[in-house]
């Protein structure tokens, strides 16, 4: 069953009815000032950071499980009657309602008893607002008095403070009413900084600031008493519950429409006079004056959204495909992309699923989301590698997460994740292979962000693959620490005395447990370390680089092979983990993946083996599933993996980040049916038609889908900020289509389903547009035998870079 369906021309995604089995959410903001946005009008804005500088309040889980948002009301002034044009918080039946999700706006649309409502979501580039843009048509045949009041609940900015430090917070509170603004001043007595503000287009009947004279006492969002009695009470918040509502008076005669333009936004002061002398606790409104006077006129708010529109059609060029698929291609050239640039701005701070609060930037996850993103902003994907780097200690060890704002690491989670480095070099290496522009090795970058510690991003690198060398165990495999990939191994949990649990932060992290996904994750970032250095012309280190990545691979033949597929790990005390020795987590995906990425095994046929192995115990319809069988209970020696039920998250769920591996791996020995069969089951477009089961957004993938074992097998959760956009995003893009930036140019090595005849692609890589036609003859599984760029025929499957503004002509054939 379907809630919606997708309108690929005007790239947006159109929710045909309010109650979707979870809130659908989608992200408004480029650059600074960001918004999440449900289909019924859920969500909450912040500037920067999620957690630092949040503009109005949401209350995660709460029933019903998405309130708390951008609403409006409207009130029939002769009946009384009122609703919320976005279905939720009345949720009065609406005759008509769709919201179209489109990219970074949101537009919700709806009628009752012959009054239409459409209201236009957005943060115009550059700016640090948001318009909500609101036209009410009245289609009754006689003259409608209205009224239309808008709604925030301002947050006190510190979103972990203002939801629990209520003893202070309740007395803070302060706003400012000036010709018809309402100015959110919490924070601004001691700072004198930044103040968030809320505006009208149209002349006020009325207003609240303090939400308990705006809603009544013991009464919730779906029937505010004033707009029950249909009058704004003019209340002005001292401490308690600041919120921002306008009253709008609207006299419509049939068939006429107006337009009403809310702008809520975010302002700070110049820093020279934060540190004036306060003299008056009035907000200083000489900046913010223009900018408010500016987007609540309609030609600005049109242009603004017309602008948004052009920066989304530049971005999305980059790579354009025509496939014989049409999940394929909507994902591909919108969606995907999309939620790529997402996992961009967001990280895993905010979404339903991350309160914004518990994680900011994370060292791996934000390396992984690069190679989704670095096609699309590559001058961006530069300044978050320096970012992300600086964050580096010398030993090569990283802050797993750390706040955007800050640049520190967050909630005490420091070094100890020792996969986090080893992601730098493979971010810095698609980085490299997408642009060549070598100069980013040589930029200066500190450790720790200690001014004077700067050294060549290279020296980064270099510690990167360090760190795992000091860091080898009793087999020779890298030390796994707290967790690698997998967050939840947690190996070095030991029980020193047999049987009675015993648990300390130190030992997490110390420990003598082993990763054969580390392993196979070094050799893959040492051979790309030595393209690099090859690059540098550092020939001796490239060799010392690849003479590593070879003694690794002979570590893991030797102790991470369990005879039909690659062991996990080894835990405190020695035991395999992800081997037919065990009872229970005999095989686990991410080995499989990441030891092939690496390429070991790929010359005796393991690699083919082990997909064997994937394919025979792991994968379902719904996707790979993480290990099998999964953990009954629950086991000290292996951590939070075990704390989940069976099929859950990490313990034999569908964890979607890894699928793309196996995808990948299937390609690389040449199965183009078996990659885009795995990519097709959790592609969520192609899961629209089982809503009520995947029950998240059909337009954007889930972190986990539930596994076999579980009594919801099917059903998705974690939707949007997740590793699963970036590394669907290669597996299909590079590795099916096989169009792939290396550091020698573009290869384009399509790895394709049997039944194709091929497909169309155009991509802008250096500075040049690559016009590619791949012809293959259907029912063939070969491979590109031969280009033909710009009509010369090009031995191999690497085209060279062309000079800036070129249109490349490329022409692959495959042979039957
Ligand atoms: C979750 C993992 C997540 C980890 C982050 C765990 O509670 O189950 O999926 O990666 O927290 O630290
Ligand atoms: O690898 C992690 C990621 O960093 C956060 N989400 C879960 C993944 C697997 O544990």
């Amino acid at each position: 069953m379907r809630y919606g369906k997708f309108d690929d021309e005007q790239r947006e995604y159109v929710i045909d009815r309010p109650d979707t089995p979870l809130p659908w959410i989608n992200y408004l903001g480029t650059d600074e000032y960001f918004g999440i946005v449900s289909n019924t009008a859920g969500g909450y804005s912040f500037y920067r950071d999620a957690k630092l500088r949040r503009l109005t309040r949401y209350r995660y889980n709460n029933a019903p499980f998405d309130i708390g948002g951008r609403y409006l009301y409207l009130r029939d002034d002769a009946s009384g009657d009122f609703w919320s044009p976005s279905w939720q918080p009345t949720r009065s039946t609406l005759d008509e309602y769709e919201c179209r999700h489109g990219l970074s706006y949101t537009r919700i649309a709806s009628a009752r008893s012959g009054i239409r409502a459409e209201t236009l979501y957005f943060v115009p580039l550059g700016e640090t607002l948001e318009v909500w843009r609101t036209k009410v048509t009245n289609e009754r045949d006689t003259a409608a008095e209205l009224s239309l009041f808008s709604s925030v609940e301002f947050c006190l900015w510190d979103a972990q403070d203002d939801a629990t430090n209520f003893q202070r917070n309740f007395n803070t509170g302060q706003v400012e009413v000036v010709d018809g603004v309402i100015y959110h001043k919490t924070e601004y007595r001691e700072r004198r900084d930044h103040f968030a503000y809320f505006a009208c287009s149209e002349p006020l009947a009325g207003f609240d600031t303090q939400r308990e004279t705006f809603l009544g006492a013991y009464r919730g969002w779906d029937q505010p008493a004033a707009v029950e009695r249909g009058a704004a009470f003019d209340s002005v918040a001292n401490g308690w519950q600041p919120m921002g509502s306008h009253h709008v008076k609207l006299s419509l005669a049939p068939g006429e429409s107006r337009e009403v333009i809310f702008v809520l936004g975010y302002a700070e002061n110049p820093r020279a006079e934060k540190f004036d002398p306060p003299g008056s606790q009035t907000v200083n409104k000489r900046y913010v004056r223009p900018v408010i006077e500016r987007w609540l006129r309609p030609e600005t708010v049109a242009e603004g959204f017309a602008k948004l529109g052009a920066y989304w059609e530049r971005l999305l060029g980059n790579l354009q495909v025509t496939t014989p698929d049409a999940d394929t291609d909507r994902m591909v050239n919108i969606w995907n992309a999309y939620q790529c640039m997402v996992t961009f701005n967001m990280s895993r701070s905010a979404s339903f699923y991350e309160s914004g609060i518990g994680r900011g930037m994370g060292f791996r996850d934000s390396n992984q989301d690069l190679l989704g993103f670095v096609h699309i902003i590559p001058e961006r994907a530069r300044e978050r590698i320096l970012d992300i780097a600086g964050t580096q200690k010398e030993t090569g060890g990283a802050y797993h997460q750390y706040q955007p704002l800050t640049k520190r690491g967050n909630n005490d989670i420091g070094e100890g994740f020792n996969d986090d480095p080893l992601w730098l070099v493979l971010g810095v290496s698609a980085y490299l292979k997408e642009t060549g522009d070598l100069s980013i090795l040589d930029a200066p970058v500190p450790f720790d962000n200690a001014p004077g510690s700067e050294v060549p991003l290279y020296e980064h690198l270099r510690r990167s693959v360090q760190y795992t060398q000091d860091r080898l165990g009793p087999h020779g495999l890298p030390l796994i620490g707290r967790a690698d990939w997998n967050d939840c191994l947690n190996l070095n949990c030991f029980s020193e005395t047999p049987g009675e649990p015993f648990q300390t932060t130190e030992n997490v992290s110390g420990g003598s447990a082993e990763s054969v996904f580390i392993a196979g994750q070094f050799v893959l970032a040492a051979k790309e370390l030595a393209a690099i250095a090859e690059l540098r012309a550092l020939d001796g280190e490239a060799a010392e680089y690849r003479a590593a990545a070879e003694k690794m691979t002979g570590v893991i033949l030797e102790h991470g092979w369990d005879g039909a597929w690659f062991r996990r790990a080894y835990d405190f005390h020695g035991n395999p983990i992800g081997s037919g020795e065990n009872d229970e987590g005999q095989i686990f995906v991410e080995p499989q993946g990441m030891c092939v990425l690496g390429g070991v095994g790929l010359d005796d046929g393991l690699a083919a083996q082990a997909l064997r192995s994937v394919a025979d115990r792991l994968a379902t319809p719904h996707g790979i599933v993480l290990q099998q069988p999964a953990y009954t209970s629950y086991r000290i020696e292996l951590g939070e993996i075990s704390s989940y039920p069976p099929g859950y998250k990490e313990n034999a769920g569908i964890f979607c980040h890894t699928n793309p591996w196996i995808m990948i791996a299937e390609a690389m020995v040449g199965n183009g049916d078996g990659a885009f069969d795995y990519y097709k089951r959790i592609n969520p477009s192609a899961r629209e038609e089982i809503s009520e089961l995947h029950r998240c957004e059909p337009y954007v993938y889930a972190q986990m889908i539930a596994g076999k074992d579980a009594a919801t097998h099917g059903e998705a959760k974690n939707s949007w900020l997740t590793g699963t956009a970036a590394w669907n995003f290669v597996a299909i893009t590079q590795w099916i289509l096989g169009i792939r930036p290396e550091l020698a140019g573009l290869r384009v090595d399509p790895v394709l389903p049997g039944s194709w005849e091929g497909f169309r692609a155009t991509r802008a890589y250096r500075g040049a547009t690559y016009e590619i036609t791949v012809r293959k003859p259907a029912g063939s599984s070969g491979r590109v035998a031969y280009l033909i760029v710009d009509g010369e025929r090009v031995d191999g499957t690497v085209v060279p870079p062309a000079a800036a503004g070129k249109v490349v002509q490329v022409e692959a054939v495959v042979e039957g």
